[in-house]
This record gives C-alpha cells, sequence and structure tokens, in this order.
C-alpha cells in the first residue's frame, strides 16, 4: 500500500464519516441517523423547562444521556455476545477506580470528536463549560486507583472480555482546600446530582450474609457483633468504551441496601424510627472511600467494606458461571480473577467457602480451583501499607472465613515444614498468621498463598518483592512470581489531554500509535528534524497557554508560560520527598538572594497533591511548600525569576490540564520506594523531561529512551539500603554549606515569621531523627542534574532533540502493553471480537 493509501485508510479508520458510525452504534432496534435531536430531547424532556433557562449542568446531563443512547445497543450486545460466546472473563477487583470524567472520554473513544466539533460549530454550543460541569470520580486514593480505570480503558480496547468490579462510594476522596497554607478536608458528594452514566439493576441484586448489624453512635458507623444481618448489594453499571466503540464493557459498583423489612421486630413493636435509623447505618457501609492510610488500617468497617466487596462480586460471577457451566472445575477456564492489592484477598476464603459450603466439593478440589482462579498485584512495599486485620475482627464479623483461613494455613505450615524441616523461624514468618499478644492475619501471605500469580507493578519493584519483602515465600512457589510493569492509556492521556502534540504527532507518523503506542518509536527518526523540533515546541507553548488559561479560570493563580514548568504532582508523602524538592528551591532561591545578577532559567514550581487526613508531617510539608511559595512572593529581588505554586485539589481532570504543558518531571523518590509511578509515564509521553532516581518504572523509562535523555541522580536502592546502618545527616549539615543555609534557614524561621516553631517537625524528620528517607544525601547530586537541565533548556533544539526521544521511547508505557501481558501471561484469555454490524 502507498503512504498516502495508508494514510487514507488509517484516517477512516480513525475517523468514519458519520453515517458509516451511526450504523455501528444502531446495532440493535433502534437506528440511528447522526441527526436525531437526542441532546434537544433531552434537555427538554428530562427538565421540563424552557432552552432559554438552561444552564451548563442540564446540558451537560442531555449530552452525557444523549452519549449514552448511542452506546447502549453496543453495550448490550458486548455483554449478549459474551454471553453467547461463553467466553473466558477477567473479573478485575478494586476497591478503587479512579475514573475522573467520562463525557469527553467517552465522545473520543466512540470517535465522536469531530461530530462533537460540527455540532458544537452549528449549534454555536461552547463545549468547554459543558464539560467542566462533569464532576471527577474520585474513587480512588491515587495510582492504584487510577491504574485500575487506565486498565479499563485498555482491557475494552484490547477487546476483552473483561468486567471491573469495585465499590459505589457516594463520597469519593476528599476535597482539598488551602487556609493559611495548610490542608484542609471537604467531604467530596459527587452523587449529590444523579450521575447519567449510571444504571442501577436492582434485579440483579445479590445478598450477602454478615455475622454483624450496623449501628450509628455519635455519627460514627459502627460494626456490632454477634448480631446476624444480611445486606443486599445492588448493582450501578457504567459504560467503559474502547477506542473504536466497538467493545463496550462492564464497570459494576456495588451499593449496600437493606430490605425494607429489614428489622421487622422493631418495627412493628412501634419503634419505627429506630428500625430506619439501623437502615440508615447499614446502608452506610459503601458511603465512603476509605483514605490511604495507616489509621483506615483500624477500622473495622474498612473490613466489612472489602467483604461485602468480594462477596457482591463472587456471588454475581458465580451466578454468571452457572448459567452456561455446570463443571466446577472449568470455572479456572471461564475467569480469571485478579486482586487489585490486597483489598479484595478475602476472595480467598470466599471462594473457597462457595465451592465447599454451596457447592459440597472436596478441600482439595475447591483448592485447586481457587488457586487457579486467582491472581495477585501486589503495588507497594512500605511495611505500614501492608494490610494485617486482627484475628479478633474475623471471629466477629465472619467467623466461617477465619475457619476456612485457619485450615488453609494449617496445610501451607506443613507443607513447608515438609520442605524446611526444622525451619521453625521460616513457619513464623510465612505463617497466614501473625502471633503475639494481638494476632493478625497478613493479607499478602493469604494472597500469594491462594494464587498462581503474584506481581509487582516495575522490574525493580517486582525483584525486591521477590527478593527482600516477601522472599521466604518466594522460595516456596518461585513459578508463581511476576512483574508486569504498569502503564497508562494513551487516550485519556495523550490524544484527549493534549491535542496540539497528538496532532503534531499523528501529522508526522500517522494515527496508528492511538491503539499502537510502539508506533512513537518512528518519531526517532525526527529527533534532529529542526520543522519537527518547532511542531514540538509550538504544541508545547499551546499547551502551557491552554493550562495558564484553564487555571486562572479556576482558581486565579497566574501561571508565566515564558517559564519552565517544573511540577511535582502526587500524593504528599514522605518517601516520595517534596520536601526534597523544596529543599532545592531553598538553596535556588539563596543562590539567587545571594548573587542578584546570577543567570538562572526563569521557573515555576508546581506541586499539587493530597495527604492523607491524619499524616501530620505530610500535612506539614504542604504548608511548607505555601509558606515558601509566599515568601519567594514577597522578596521583590526574586518573584520575577522563581516561583512556587501549590495547586489545591489535585485531581484526574486537572492531571489532564497540568501534564502536557510541564516542561520537567520530578520523579525524586528514595531509591527502592516508589513501586512504580504512573505520572511519570504520563509525563514523559507528553514530552516533559524527567529528573529523577534510579526507582519504580522510571529506570525503564530511561532504559526506552535512553539514558544521556534522563536526568537520573541519587543513591541507587541498593546504596540506600546498604547505607542504612550507618548513613547520618548531620556529615551532609556539617560538610555541605548550601545544605546547612538552606536548613537553617527552615530552622529559624525564615519561612514562618508569624508561626515561629511552626517546622520544627522538619528538624526532627531531616537530622535529629536521622532522615530515613535519605533527602540531604541526594541534595547535591539533585542540584546538579537540575543545573544540567536549565543548561540544557537555553537550547530550543537541544531540548526538543531530547522530549521528542523520550516521547519516542514511552511506548512501552501504554497500558495496552500491560493489558496484552496480564491477558497472555496470567490470565490466557483472548479478545472476544463483538460482531460488527452495519458497518460498510
Ligand atoms: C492502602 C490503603 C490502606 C488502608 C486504607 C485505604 C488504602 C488505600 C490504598 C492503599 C495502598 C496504596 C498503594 C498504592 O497506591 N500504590 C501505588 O500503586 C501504583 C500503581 O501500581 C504505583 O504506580 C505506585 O508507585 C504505588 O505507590
Amino acid at each position: 500500500m502507498s503512504a498516502k493509501a495508508a494514510m487514507e485508510s488509517r484516517a477512516t479508520t480513525a475517523h468514519p464519516d458519520v453515517a458509516q458510525l451511526m450504523r455501528q452504534y444502531g446495532c440493535g432496534p433502534i437506528q440511528f441517523t447522526g441527526n436525531d435531536g437526542l441532546y434537544e430531547r433531552h434537555l427538554l424532556f428530562d427538565n421540563v423547562q424552557d432552552e432559554e433557562r438552561m444552564g451548563a449542568r442540564e446540558r451537560f446531563e442531555a449530552a452525557a444521556r444523549s452519549i449514552r443512547d448511542v452506546l447502549s445497543q453496543r453495550w448490550v450486545l458486548t455483554e449478549k455476545t459474551y454471553e453467547h460466546e461463553n467466553a473466558k472473563r477477567v473479573y478485575y477487583l478494586s476497591m478503587e477506580f479512579l475514573l475522573g470524567r467520562s463525557l469527553s472520554n467517552n465522545i473520543t473513544n466512540l470517535l465522536f470528536s469531530r461530530i462533537a466539533e460540527q455540532i458544537e460549530k452549528e449549534k454555536k454550543i461552547d463545549f468547554f463549560p459543558i464539560q467542566e460541569e462533569e464532576p471527577d470520580a474520585g474513587l480512588g486514593n491515587g495510582g492504584l486507583g487510577r491504574l485500575a480505570a487506565c486498565f479499563l480503558d485498555s482491557m475494552a480496547t484490547l477487546q476483552l472480555p473483561a468486567t471491573g468490579y469495585g465499590l459505589r462510594y457516594e463520597y469519593g476522596i476528599f476535597r482539598q482546600v488551602i487556609e493559611d497554607g495548610w490542608q484542609k478536608e471537604q467531604p467530596d458528594n459527587w452523587l449529590r446530582i444523579p450521575d447519567p452514566w449510571e444504571v442501577i439493576r436492582p434485579h440483579e441484586r445479590v445478598e450477602i450474609k454478615l455475622n454483624c448489624s450496623f449501628e450509628l453512635h455519635d455519627g460514627m458507623l459502627r460494626a456490632v457483633t454477634g448480631r446476624p444481618s444480611f445486606l443486599y448489594g445492588i448493582p450501578f453499571d457504567r459504560p467503559i468504551v474502547g477506542y473504536g466503540g466497538k467493545t463496550i464493557n462492564t464497570l459494576r459498583l456495588w451499593a449496600a441496601a437493606t430490605a425494607d423489612y429489614f428489622d421487622f421486630q422493631k418495627f412493628s413493636s412501634g419503634d419505627f424510627v429506630g428500625a430506619l435509623t439501623e437502615t440508615l447505618a447499614a446502608e452506610s457501609l459503601t458511603r465512603v472511600l476509605y483514605p490511604d492510610d495507616s489509621t483506615s488500617m483500624g477500622k473495622a468497617l474498612r473490613l466489612v467494606q472489602e467483604y461485602f466487596l468480594v462477596a457482591c462480586s463472587l456471588a454475581d460471577l458465580v451466578r454468571r458461571f452457572r448459567r452456561n457451566n455446570s463443571d466446577w472445575s472449568t470455572l479456572p477456564d471461564k475467569a480469571a480473577i485478579q486482586l487489585n492489592d490486597t483489598h479484595p484477598t478475602l476472595a480467598v476464603p470466599e471462594l473457597m467457602r462457595i465451592l465447599l459450603d454451596d457447592e459440597h466439593l472436596e478441600w482439595e478440589q475447591a483448592w485447586d480451583i481457587t488457586q487457579r482462579t486467582l491472581a495477585y498485584t501486589n503495588h507497594t512495599l512500605l511495611p505500614e501499607a501492608l494490610e494485617k486485620w486482627p484475628v479478633e475482627w474475623f471471629e466477629a464479623i465472619m467467623p466461617r472465613h477465619l475457619e476456612i483461613i485457619y485450615e488453609i494455613n494449617r496445610r501451607f505450615l506443613g507443607s513447608v515444614r515438609e520442605r524446611f524441616p526444622g525451619d521453625e523461624g521460616r513457619v513464623g514468618r510465612v505463617s497466614l498468621i501473625e502471633e503475639g499478644l494481638k494476632r493478625n492475619v497478613r493479607m499478602a501471605n493469604l494472597a500469594i498463598v491462594g494464587s498462581h500469580s503474584t506481581n509487582g507493578v516495575a522490574a525493580i519493584h517486582s525483584e525486591l518483592l521477590r527478593t527482600v519483602t516477601v522472599k521466604d515465600l518466594a522460595e516456596m512457589y518461585p513459578d508463581r512470581f511476576n512483574n508486569k510493569t504498569n502503564g497508562v492509556t494513551p487516550r485519556r492521556w495523550l490524544l484527549l489531554a493534549n491535542p496540539a502534540l497528538s496532532g503534531a504527532i499523528t501529522e508526522a507518523i500517522g494515527d496508528a500509535w492511538i491503539t499502537d503506542l510502539s508506533q512513537l518509536k518512528k518519531l526517532s527518526s525526527l529527533a534532529d528534524d529542526k520543522g519537527f523540533h518547532k511542531a514540538f515546541l509550538k504544541a508545547k507553548r499551546d499547551a502551557k497557554v491552554q493550562f495558564a488559561t484553564w487555571l486562572k479560570t479556576t482558581t486565579g493563580q497566574i501561571v508565566d508560560c515564558d517559564t519552565i514548568i517544573d511540577c511535582q504532582v502526587k500524593r504528599i508523602h514522605e518517601y516520595k520527598r517534596q520536601l526534597l524538592n523544596a529543599l532545592r528551591i531553598v538553596v535556588l532561591y539563596n543562590r539567587l538572594r545571594e548573587n542578584p545578577n546570577l543567570e538562572m532559567a526563569h521557573r515555576t514550581f508546581i506541586f499539587a497533591g493530597k495527604a492523607a487526613p491524619a499524616y501530620r508531617l505530610a500535612k506539614l510539608i504542604i504548608k511548607f511548600i505555601n509558606n515558601l511559595a509566599g515568601t519567594i512572593d514577597g522578596d521583590p529581588t526574586v518573584r520575577e525569576r522563581i516561583k512556587v505554586l501549590f495547586l489545591p485539589e489535585y485531581c484526574v481532570s486537572m492531571a489532564e490540564h497540568l501534564i502536557p504543558a510541564t516542561d520537567i518531571s520530578n520523579q525524586i523518590s528514595t531509591a527502592g520506594y516508589e513501586a512504580s509511578g504512573t505520572s511519570n509515564m504520563k509525563f514523559m509521553m507528553n514530552g516533559a523531561l524527567t529528573i529523577g532516581t534510579r526507582d519504580g518504572a522510571t529506570i525503564e523509562m530511561a532504559e526506552e529512551a535512553g539514558e544521556e535523555n534522563f536526568f537520573l541522580f541519587g543513591l541507587t536502592a541498593e546504596q540506600v539500603a546498604d547505607s542504612r546502618g550507618w548513613y547520618n545527616p548531620w556529615w551532609h549539615y556539617q560538610n555541605d554549606p548550601e545544605t546547612r543555609a538552606a536548613l537553617n534557614m527552615i530552622f529559624s524561621d525564615y519561612f514562618s515569621r508569624n508561626e515561629p516553631g511552626v517546622f520544627e517537625p522538619l528538624r526532627e524528620t531531616l537530622l535529629t531523627g536521622g532522615d530515613h528517607y535519605m533527602h540531604l544525601a541526594d541534595l547535591n547530586s539533585y542540584l546538579d542534574a537540575d543545573q544540567q537541565l536549565c543548561t540544557l533548556y537555553s537550547n530550543p533544539d537541544a531540548w526538543a532533540r531530547k522530549a521528542i526521544l523520550n516521547i519516542a521511547g514511552s511506548g512501552k508505557f501504554s497500558s495496552d502493553r500491560t493489558i496484552t501481558d496480564y491477558a497472555t501471561e496470567i490470565w490466557k484469555v483472548g479478545s472476544c471480537p463483538i460482531p460488527e454490524c452495519g458497518v460498510k
């Protein structure tokens, strides 16, 4: 095929004409013409109001409902095809799905962008405020939840028969406001106004038995033990549109509900209000997403939430399996269940319970089926984040599951003793139960023992997991351990978020990259092409202007597009070292104060991210960044040259605006602590250069782009581990004048004139407490790498060259690649294409 013909055929794949598209979506009883007036009908009939009086919210709902109408018949056909084919299915179980907005994403994936543009023009509708009206579905804390959302996009795009299972939290991740520099949390009541995407399926409810009831005490929900009850799980389905709109998978979120006759006794004895209060309490189970911090681990209700997700999802998938199959030994050929972290690990004892108690299988067979069906992904090595639940809570809330866990453990420890006779130390370490005054169930051990696959999320992380964190278990089951380096969806994170750059890329290499990101490699040959440099630099500039305009209208904050935009956006955590970034800025600030004529590129340092509400030091780091920003702003000698911004309420939508505009991406965790990172990949594919440590997937990113195009610095994971015994932050304080000056400034209340002593805890973290995350050890090499970057920036062609080579090397980090690896190596699932109808 000639190049021109190839381009044309690609153009038709990505943008079929309206009639052709409408035939694809009119694959059921309703045919579409493309001019059906869906939007106008929804606007009028859903609101029963004069069009003049309709605001952005009504317009958003009408637009979303029209799009849902268009995809409905393919959604139905997708499920029908899976049923008919009796295909092996993937079930992705996750307590979190950080979806963000759906309208623009669905329009993109349905290939409706051009039609939407046309409508915008013809009907003089401004699409921007309508889009901005959609609340982010913030049903996740950070990386783990966003990864689950990217995976859903890739599974649908790859036409895999996959279902996501999660919880329908009425309150997602808290909203962050900054008051006086401090983070304050506010509830995120995102479902206050009904969500146009979800479809409630009351007839597919499932019934979940619990050995506890629920009570509200002083506004706190509590599990009351010893009073068995049952809850309904009500499914709320959301469409997941694969790119091209052929496959529409389902994300099924469960909401807890009680029967109307819940406490009939109380009801009939006249305590009408009491009975209803109990109903309200029980239905609160799925009300809120727990924030990712160690205090959540102390909450029994979180454990019940985890059980509820598992019990509802397994009941649902078992029901589906039974509709088409009768032989239980074929379950692993029909279902692959992926556990997103240990949060859904109760799937191990719950599946065993179903097979033993409901289906009356023998232990050996039930165990074989359970292991072959389940697989587990680990997302963190931090000891405080590894889930452990008190045995006494199991006794009270789910005694039968505890019994099963004990029996699994008895058999498992038997096999350990057989293999390592006399090694009781090992037995203690691998046991599913942590012994001691308070006995705990170790959820990671349970997940590893009860499944056939355990994977980490980047090469270094998988290696550390296998050789350090769960070394003894890996020795028992070496074949179970594998790596699946994370990825992100290029549809949301490049095509949709960065129209300027994706346009330039498509112009250069065609649009096949949208579903095959390895195509970006073709850009390497343009790394020295001045014309393409220009196109890249223009795209970056456009994205900066877009971002600055958006920021000004949403928060009022001002960004100068002529400065280097240098970002660190992620959850605030000591190991991610936002404090190291802040120290770098203090040193640069001091250099400018000491030598106002110093040549230094003008820069905007942007931070964004939420701190867990109970994580005091993380909240203090936010306060410090805000005070640093204020101090620099108030200093006329430097404020034209460096500016620090903390953007409140970091969320998926903010990331979509910010990442394309970024020049420098900071990925500076203490090596060995960031499992993978995924924002690092998004920045890379949007043409930012990375300054970072050799940690998580950043290592693989540098490999792909070439280390010479990366700005790596600092201790390696090995060096961090080896220096644990003797590392002394005082050495750096005493021997490095810039480090000492920066710290002295902080401790002398330079940044806290009106709040003396407020930053004292930073002294504890960075010096007296031993600087566990080794900020001071890496500060100098960070500054060196930073200097190299700034020098490079003064040469736009040299900068563009490296950025282009980064984009060209980012192909590996598509979640399509990650999911293909999961599908072939863990799930053994193939695609199940939905019949084409009407498409010529
Ligand atoms: C822990 C807890 C504890 C109890 C309450 C709620 C809660 C929620 C989440 C977590 C664990 C979070 C682990 C996590 O997000 N890990 C991140 O996973 C990303 C995707 O694999 C990865 O890129 C990041 O490096 C890793 O930190």
